[in-house]
């Protein structure tokens, strides 16, 4: 899949990037998407070339946030709102996930820009367990979700939602998640790139069709499905 944001955020080609750099370390800025943040990247803005910016980093992670700062979230003031065409639209506290069953998904993380961390294990509440609860209307076909970070976005269609390995996420790598991971809850949609896994989840919202999400608008597909995924389950 072509990356829309890989000109914006590497910036040119590594050659032409360390020229750039002979002119001033301030040309480079020139080609920094204004919207995406990368901790690893500020951390690499030390050095001119880029370098840095080439090497694998602690973990294998990259950390992404469109939003320039994240509120905190401790866990009493977390709520994820379930709404839209369901019967029951609720909200739940940290507690009330917490009290549901808790499901471990094994899975490979991959982001479109081409860093990939297999078997990583997830585990929380199963998307399709909150759904049932809400009790989906027929004219339900798709899900949006929407985050505190007050900017990103998501979406499946009903039938992606429901999949047994798509959990709303309490625990990245057997640790309760962290805010950068997007923590207290994030979404892990362990067949589709990771886009698909929306960080900082607040919202949960039954439509009748499928509202492209915050990178969609820039281009990615909505089936956002990883080479070898079972589209079938
Ligand atoms: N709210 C929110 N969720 C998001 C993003 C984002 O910018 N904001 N970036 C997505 C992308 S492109 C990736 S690769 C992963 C990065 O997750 P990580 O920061 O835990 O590595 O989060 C996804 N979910
Ligand atoms: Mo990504």
């Amino acid at each position: 899949m072509t990356d829309p944001r890989n000109e914006a955020e590497s910036g040119p080609p590594l050659a032409r990037r360390v020229m750039l750099s002979m002119l001033g370390a301030g040309a480079l800025g020139l080609f920094a998407a204004p919207y995406v943040q990368s901790a690893w990247e500020k951390v690499s803005q030390g050095d001119p070339t880029g370098l840095t910016g080439l090497l694998p980093n602690p973990g294998g992670f990259r950390y992404f946030s469109v939003a320039a700062s994240v509120p905190r979230k401790q866990e009493s003031d977390y709520r994820l709102k379930i709404d839209g065409l369901v019967d029951r639209p609720g909200t739940y506290t940290l507690d009330a996930l917490h009290a549901l069953p808790q499901t471990r998904v094994v899975g490979d993380v991959q982001c479109t820009d081409g860093w990939r961390v297999p078997k990583t294990p997830f585990e929380g509440v199963l998307l399709s367990h909150l759904l049932d609860a809400a009790g989906v209307r027929p004219e339900g076909k798709a899900v949006r979700f929407t985050c505190f970070d007050g900017v990103y976005s998501e979406s499946l269609t009903l039938a992606q939602a429901r999949r047994s390995d798509v959990l709303v996420a309490l625990k990245m790598l057997d640790e309760p998640m962290t805010h950068d991971h997007g923590g207290p809850v994030r979404l892990y949609v362990a067949p589709m790139y990771f886009y698909k896994s929306a960080k900082w989840l607040s919202g949960i919202t039954v439509t009748d069709q499928v509202i492209p999400g915050y990178w969609e608008e820039y281009g990615y597909d909505v089936d956002g499905w990883l080479d070898g995924a079972d589209r079938s389950v």
